[in-house]
């Protein structure tokens, strides 16, 4: 990796990686080169950017060329992070967003049934994460918003359906469909530093229908004929096995912390709406989260949590752990 890569470079790299238009990934793609160091050592990373950049401008020609205006409208990231399911017709995926939030999205016995994104959020404790259910992937149909939402998400749970023989060849055709992109199915979520544009977004495996008879055997053989090398949860989302313990697990492996602020003026610290910011994150990513300027003009702040003597005064740079109370002064 070259050297000396700013923190904004950094910012707007994450940027790329969620932008969800043409449009978008054109402008984070010249700030990135923008944000660029220019030396020696990141001779190739300027060029890969380059190429990526005109790339990215004849597809924004191609766009406003032919896109009829009317596009899809975007689902805004809300909560504590986003989790996008995707999978083959059938899979189960409605039925699981309809099981862990109070969406009500059609769920039916027959293949293409979901034809748009749907969003829900999933309550854990006393944070929200954002679900998304999105239509079928096949070897005919990859919806390039689908695509967009799990290059753009924090993690993505990839159903299977274990109740027919042919949930196998299903669950291929999603995996070859995504092998075409560059977004990738990962263990952890990350941008590849040796190829500008190839994303990969943190996966977990949600065999579903756990229910049915063959339900065991079946997922033996996509063990054996599929390349999974993803954490695994088998489910059955309608009847509720499983379930509760995916809830836990999506929240866990957002790998964030909550925190909560207190007013300088005020007693008690306001429990009702925790923020969250990733593990490891400091004051300042929260004071970020609170308000602009908060982060911009942060003198200090006092924290009271299970890590630190109560009541210190922090900097901004103070590493914060879940169940902090952060009292912000400006
Ligand atoms: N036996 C069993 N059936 C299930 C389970 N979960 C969902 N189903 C059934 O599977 C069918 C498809 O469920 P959906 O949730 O609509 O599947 P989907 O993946 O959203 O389907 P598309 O939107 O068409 O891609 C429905 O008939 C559900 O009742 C389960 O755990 N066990
Ligand atoms: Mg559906």
């Amino acid at each position: 990796m070259p050297a000396n890569l700013t923190p904004q470079y950094h910012k707007a790299e994450q940027a790329y990686r969620r932008a969800s238009s043409p449009d978008e990934e054109l402008e984070c793609l010249q700030e990135m080169f923008r944000e660029l160091p220019k030396h020696k050592g990141t001779d190739k990373l300027q060029a890969d950017l380059k190429q990526k950049i005109s790339e990215a401008r004849k597809l924004v020609e191609k766009h406003s060329a032919t896109a009829k205006k009317a596009a899809q409208p975007k689902i805004p990231h809300q909560g504590a992070g986003r989790v996008v399911i995707i999978g083959g017709p059938n899979a189960g995926k409605s039925s699981l967003l309809k099981a862990l939030t109070r969406a009500t999205p059609e769920v039916a016995p027959f293949p293409f049934t979901t034809r748009e994104p749907q969003p829900g959020m999933m309550p854990w404790e006393d944070v929200m994460v954002q679900l998304i259910d999105t239509p079928p992937i096949t070897a005919d149909l990859f919806d390039a918003y689908t695509l967009s939402l799990m290059r753009g998400a924090d993690l993505i749970v990839l159903m299977a359906n274990l109740a027919e023989d042919h949930g196998i060849d299903d669950l291929q055709a999603v995996l070859d469909r995504i092998a075409e992109t560059k977004t990738r199915l990962g263990a952890e979520t990350y941008l590849d530093e040796d190829d500008v544009g190839v994303s990969y977004t943190k996966t977990l495996f949600v065999p579903n229908k756990m229910d049915v008879d063959d339900a065991r055997d079946r997922l033996a053989m996509l063990h054996e004929f599929c390349d999974l090398h993803f954490e695994e949860h088998p489910i059955a989302a309608e009847a509720g096995v499983g379930v509760e313990d995916l809830r836990n697990t999506l929240y866990q492996a957002l790998d964030v912390v909550r925190v909560y602020t207190k007013s300088p003026t005020k007693k008690e610290p306001d429990y009702d709406k925790p923020y969250t910011v990733h593990r490891g994150g400091t004051l300042l990513d929260v004071a970020e989260k609170v308000h602009r300027d908060f982060a911009e003009n942060l003198k200090y702040a006092r924290v009271w949590g299970t890590h630190i003597h109560p009541g210190s005064q922090v900097k901004g740079d103070y590493v914060l752990h879940d169940k902090d109370v952060v009292e912000l002064h400006v």
